[in-house]
């Protein structure tokens, strides 16, 4: 359900009047975002984001799942990126979702820590392939799902993170007001702690009418 539907249901997001939103209601906005607590590699979406490492080569995590998931030929096409340097901390790249029931990966490298500009920055990487699909450029990409970037090994705290990936898609929203294209903008999370930080953040930045 979007964050318009949970709202009307009203179980939901019970912190949403306890401090005052930093953004107004935007209808518009509610009806692309929502929260999702889930393992990443079940959801069948157009785009998966993956908290990678500068190699791309996979790891533990989110990383380790989603290449267990995704099998060979994601594989294979994360090696080719690795030999033309990999991914920069901050930066993005996409592969095709191999046997995921995703269509694409986005794989971004958050930062090691609390370093806003560079988690901003990853975000908005993603947000930058998400609306050009360099991996296939006909094929425009409507709905993108994000894991929790930094939050497990890489130790960024979840609140301030949670603040960043809010802030970030509001933004992006905002300079895209043309929002045909985009159809959803999903939160993952995987732990009861960071369905939390969400919760308590969401209404802060795309709050209730
Ligand atoms: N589905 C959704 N979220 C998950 C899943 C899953 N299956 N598994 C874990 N998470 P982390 P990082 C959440 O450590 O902090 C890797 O080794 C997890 O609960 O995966 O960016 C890479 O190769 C947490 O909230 O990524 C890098 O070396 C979030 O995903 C390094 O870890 C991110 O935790 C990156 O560290």
């Amino acid at each position: 359900p979007t964050l318009k539907e949970e709202y009307k249901t009203g179980d939901r997001f019970k912190a949403s009047r306890r401090r005052k939103p930093f953004h107004p209601y935007n209808e518009q906005f509610n009806e692309r975002v929502s929260l999702i607590q889930a393992d990443i590699t079940t959801l069948k979406v157009d785009a998966i984001v993956n908290a990678a490492n500068e190699t791309l080569l996979g790891g533990g995590g989110v990383d380790g799942a989603i290449h267990r998931a995704a099998g060979r030929e994601l594989k294979e096409e994360c090696i080719d990126l690795n030999r033309k340097g990999g991914c920069r901390t901050g930066d993005a790249k996409i592969t095709r979702g191999g046997r995921l029931p995703a269509d694409y990966v986005i794989h971004t490298v958050g930062p090691i820590g609390e370093r806003k500009q560079l988690l901003e920055s990853a975000y908005k990487s993603c947000f930058e392939i998400f609306s050009k699909n360099p991996r296939d450029p006909g094929r425009q990409l409507k709905s993108i799902v994000f894991s929790n970037i930094s939050t497990g090994v890489y130790g960024y705290p979840r609140y301030p993170a949670g603040h960043v990936a809010l802030e970030t898609a509001w933004k992006w929203l905002k300079d895209h007001k043309d929002l045909n294209q985009v159809e959803r903008i999903i939160f993952c999370v995987f732990e009861d702690e960071n369905k939390i930080v969400y919760e308590d953040l969401i209404p802060l930045y795309f709050p209730p009418p």
